[in-house]
């Protein structure tokens, strides 16, 4: 063997730039399914079968096409289960001459991967991954000239670069986005289209009991599971998507509904982050329809922003501001994750639903993570690390690059401000605004204190009020300050005792 080409879980790419590099003839492709992965944090049931099952389905697709792969299973008896301990073992089985491997989405599978040439006595060739737009050097070299201070100028400038839904020069429709059409809340007797699921085929079948009988203590049902395990099925469900929902996607874009999980969103992240579908496909796809006038431009627009905007951006931070990111708590937040993340039973109609969906399908769309399950973290004052540790080990499509940020910076602020410049903290009348939930729920939304209140609505200013010292002066919360600078000691006092009251077990009265 020339090359030993070391493909990870989450690499899952026919031209990933390792293999890339490949000749078929001469080298030899490693896979591995290894304890330290599937446990470093207790990933939701559906997360493990979906990336074993894909890892497998991938190794045979590589096979197929004449490579050799050295797929070492979570069951094999010698299996050291860790990336270097069975990337050491391969060499001994192999002999390579050097080792071939993309850049990891993960810091910590980075720091590894900066021991193996010491360790293993051998070149190791650490190769960009570019099935992202903006490679990691590219944004740095962006902050270097301060085009991404925020998110906004970012995504400018990858439009401009890449060219799409550009039109000589100029974004195409004369605006750059065209948030003002969004943002609807659902027409009565709203049914989203039926969405396309997979049958487990034999492979997934023996994951599926696989992660039963191992993983049976971590949170998350594995029946239902539907997920797509390979590329084709993945294209046959972003067709479907295209289709089907990203006509309306932007109109409904932050809507939620009670015992709808997926209303029009692309289901998409899972194969995206792990490979088997590719960023550039996936807005080529959707600009397309654009121009074949088969989706509005405000649809297109606000779901190209998410992957060329969002998705890029984010991990351009993750990888500027490691190590030293996860360290930060800048609101000094300290309290425990309360247990209703972990399915206890709570009366708050709209984290029940959220929490009900994640555990069901190990996936909840953009606003329930940001303004349910984020927001209620962000206002109750939740330890960064613990809410973080939540979030990664929830999603099906949950790596640290891309949750980190949005979990930290976006819905945390413990970052201070670098991601976004104010938190999203929202009182309970925005979530009657996008939801049918606070008609379901047992607390009342008009009560802004005591027991019978909805919880968002105190929280909220109790937020404010804690951490005044912080966000005062933000210019972008003038407004909200000004409303609590207005209330009366009293009513603040009322606020203090309800939060207290409902998040540290004091007094109601
Ligand atoms: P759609 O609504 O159809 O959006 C299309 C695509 O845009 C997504 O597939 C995704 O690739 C991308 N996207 C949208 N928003 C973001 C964003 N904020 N950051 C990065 N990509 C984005 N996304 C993950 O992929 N992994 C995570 O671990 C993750 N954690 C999150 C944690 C919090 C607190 C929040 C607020 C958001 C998080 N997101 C994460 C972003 C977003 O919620 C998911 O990408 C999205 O819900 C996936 O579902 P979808 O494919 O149906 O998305
Ligand atoms: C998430 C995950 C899991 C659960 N299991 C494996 C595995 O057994 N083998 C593997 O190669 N990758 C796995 N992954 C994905 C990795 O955690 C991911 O590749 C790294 O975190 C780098 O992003
Ligand atoms: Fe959630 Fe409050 Fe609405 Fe109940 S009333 S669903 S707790 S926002």
């Amino acid at each position: 063997t020339r090359n030993l080409c070391f493909v990870l879980g989450d690499q899952l790419t026919r031209d990933l730039s390792s293999l890339q590099r490949l000749i078929p003839e001469r080298d030899v492709v490693l896979m591995v399914e290894v304890g330290d992965e599937t446990t470093y944090v207790r990933h939701h049931p559906q997360k493990i079968a979906f990336i074993l099952s894909a890892m497998r389905h991938f190794a045979e697709d590589l096979r197929e096409r004449g490579i050799t792969v050295d797929y070492v299973k979570l069951d094999d008896e010698d299996n050291t289960h860790s990336f270097s301990g069975e990337l050491a073992r391969a060499v001994k089985r192999h002999d390579p001459e050097r080792i071939l491997v993309t850049e990891p989405g993960e810091w910590r599978v980075w720091q590894m991967m900066g021991d193996w040439e010491t360790d293993l006595d051998l070149p190791v060739d650490i190769l960009d991954d570019d099935r992202f737009y903006c490679s990691r050097d590219r944004f740095a070299e962006l902050v270097e000239d301060r085009k991404t201070g925020r998110m906004e100028y970012f995504y400018r400038e990858m439009r401009r670069e890449t060219g799409l839904l550009m039109e000589d020069g100029e974004p195409a429709g004369g605006a750059w986005n065209f948030d003002k059409e969004n943002r609807k809340s659902l027409p009565k007797g709203f049914a989203p289209p039926h969405r396309m699921r997979f049958r487990p085929d034999e492979i997934t079948q023996e994951m599926l009991e696989l992660v039963a009988a191992r993983f049976d203590n971590h949170f998350g049902d594995l029946e239902g599971f539907g997920w797509a395990v390979t590329r084709d099925e993945a294209l046959r469900a972003l067709r479907h998507f295209i289709k089907e929902c990203l006509p309306s996607f932007g109109d409904y874009q932050d809507a939620m509904k009670t015992g709808e999980d997926f209303l029009l969103h692309g289901l998409i992240s899972p194969y995206l982050n792990a490979g088997l579908l590719t960023a550039s496909e996936v807005c080529d796809k959707a600009a397309a329809a654009w121009k074949d006038g088969d989706a509005p431009l405000n649809a297109v627009e606000g779901f190209v922003r998410q992957i060329l905007g969002w998705r890029e951006y984010v991990r351009g931070i993750y990888w500027t501001e490691m190590p030293e990111y996860v360290e930060g708590n800048y609101l000094n937040a300290k309290r425990d994750l309360p247990a209703m993340y972990w399915g206890a039973e709570t009366d708050m109609r709209c984290m029940a639903e959220c929490i009900g969906t994640t555990q069901r399908h190990a996936y909840a769309h953009h606003i329930q993570r940001l303004m349910v399950t984020g927001n209620f973290a962000l206002l109750a004052g939740v330890a960064p690390k613990q809410i973080e540790q939540w979030y990664l080990e929830v999603y099906a499509d949950a790596y640290e690059w891309v949750e980190l940020p949005n979990v930290h910076g976006m819905v945390m602020h413990a970052d201070g401000g670098r991601l976004g410049s104010k938190p999203y903290a929202a009182s309970g009348a925005y979530i009657n605004r996008m939801s049918d939930y606070c008609a379901n729920c047992s607390y009342d939304l008009k009560q802004k204190t005591g027991k019978e209140a909805c919880p968002f609505n105190y929280l909220y200013w109790n937020f404010l009020i804690e951490n005044e010292g912080k966000l005062g002066n933000n210019q972008r919360m003038g407004l909200i300050y000004g409303n609590l600078r207005r209330k009366s000691e009293e009513e603040k006092a009322e606020i203090t005792r309800s939060a207290r009251a409902f998040l540290d077990g004091g007094s109601w009265d």
